[in-house]
């Protein structure tokens, strides 16, 4: 199923509050969230720097939450504003040549007046320091959305439509950088724009400004999509990309090709993987006229994460209740301060699952945990899933044909009598009078599933 970002909302309503789910699968994808690229040179010789965020989703209105905490979703409102300021921050700070934006600033063609009055002063305040702004446009604000701004200062360029432009990042008289870029005409944008970028005859870094899906990513929506190939023959050094609100190091900058990033997004906005964990932007340090670093700086306000426990060896509900509370507790550590928004997952078989399925002992175990929950900094406990599954009876597995119901008696015969099982595999299975197909990798599991009934029995 493709998901647009934009839906995440309704999934966090959904899956917000308490949901009986057993035996559902999480089909989510997480993708592992790479490192920052290898530094040849160490940021502190660099050169110059510029700064590159995506997918700001300004003053995103977070209506799923918001049915269910409004004063949680204020709080994450107010959020995705504040990590704006802390961008700007961070621009003045490092004092960076550029500020690049690519795409999703705001979160909807309407664009909020806060959201607009905002980005016009504080991109303002970077003009009157010197610093260049460049913005591209992406499918959740398309330039034929409505605009409250007429006129930007002459160092903010906002990109048009259909073919890229070109700008000069120029400091102190001296030219550092040629930024191109192009925005979304409308929500829909389906061509390839990335094979539209050409290089000028500068001899400085050329750095694309595009919002876009590389690689066509299905578990995102389609648009502008292009290859890693295009990106590799675009004639760019820096490819600084929006869409995929996982950062992502997509070309490394190896070989003398170029770099081709998602920072992410800048502030989180559900529990889905994508949205988890440290937001913020990425800091891209130049040296010689070559770009040597991209550093990840974490922006956000709010945090959102999941804890998942598996009920396999737990015997009773405090047990449960114990599990998920130091599982949210480990998070809570981990989130450098933020608030932690929170989505408990409770799966496995066995004996307490009969407890869990009880009318009501998954809600008030999700508001025993909300009373517990640590105040400075908050964790909000939004929902927990139960999908756990009966606790199998050996007898019924046994009964059943097939390869695993085999296993399962092999297994219980190893466990019975161990010097069997010492022989060998085949051994075993002949021992427990099994037909045994040989499959090495269940039987390798099978031998560890024994090896840890024979643990359990004398411990
Ligand atoms: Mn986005």
């Amino acid at each position: 199923m493709v998901q647009e970002d934009g839906a995440a909302e309704d999934r966090v309503a959904e899956e917000a509050g308490v949901a009986q789910e057993h035996d559902a699968a999480d089909t989510a994808q997480e993708r592992a969230a790479p490192a920052a690229g290898q530094a040849s040179v160490s940021r502190t010789d660099a050169d110059w720097c510029f700064v590159h965020a995506a997918d700001l989703h300004l003053d995103t209105p977070f209506s799923g939450i918001a049915r269910l905490d409004p004063e949680l979703a204020a709080t994450l409102q107010r959020a995705s504003l504040e990590a704006f300021e802390a961008l700007i921050e961070l621009t003045l700070e490092r004092d960076a040549a550029a500020l690049l934006l690519a795409g999703d600033i705001y979160d909807g063609a309407q664009r909020g007046v806060r959201a607009q009055l905002l980005l016009h002063r504080e991109l303002t305040r970077l003009a009157d320091a010197g610093i260049r702004t460049c913005l591209a446009y992406g499918n959740h604000d398309p330039l034929d959305g409505w605009s409250a701004i007429d006129a930007w200062p002459q160092l903010v360029t906002e990109f048009g439509p259909d073919e890229p432009d070109a700008v000069e990042v120029v400091r102190d008289g001296e030219l550092l950088a040629v930024v191109t870029g192009v925005s979304y005409a409308r929500r829909d944008e389906h061509r390839n724009l990335a094979v539209r970028f050409e290089r000028t005859g500068a001899r400085v870094p050329h750095i694309g400004l595009l919002h876009a899906n590389v690689g066509s990513n299905p578990d995102h929506a389609p648009y502008a999509p292009c290859s890693v190939d295009d990106l590799r023959r675009g004639g760019m050094d820096y490819w600084a990309l929006g869409h995929i609100h996982q950062r992502q190091i997509v070309l490394d900058g190896g070989d003398g090709g170029p770099w081709a990033v998602y920072p992410g997004n800048l502030q989180g906005r559900s529990p889905k993987p994508s949205e988890r964990g440290s937001k913020g932007a990425s800091v891209v340090h130049v040296r010689d006229g070559r770009i040597v670093e991209v550093e990840h700086v974490a922006l956000d306000r709010a945090r959102f994460d999941e804890v998942r426990i598996t009920i396999d060896a737990t015997y009773d509900l405090p047990a449960v209740h114990r599990a998920l509370a130091e599982a949210g507790r480990d998070v809570a550590a981990t989130a450098e301060g933020r608030v932690l928004v929170l989505r408990g997952v409770v799966d496995g078989s066995g004996p307490v699952h009969a407890d869990l399925v009880r009318p009501d002992t998954a809600e008030d175990l999700l508001e025993q945990l909300r009373a517990e929950a640590p105040a400075d900094p908050p964790t909000a406990w939004t929902g927990l899933s139960m999908r756990t599954r009966p606790e199998r009876d050996p007898a019924d597995v046994a009964a059943a044909e097939g390869l695993l119901s085999d296993l399962a008696v092999v297994v219980a015969g190893a466990a019975a009598r161990p010097e069997a099982w010492s022989e060998g595999p085949t051994q075993a299975a002949a021992a427990a009078q099994v037909d045994l197909e040989v499959d090495t990798e269940l039987i390798d599991r099978a031998a560890a599933l024994a090896a840890a009934e024979l643990d359990r029995q004398e411990p």
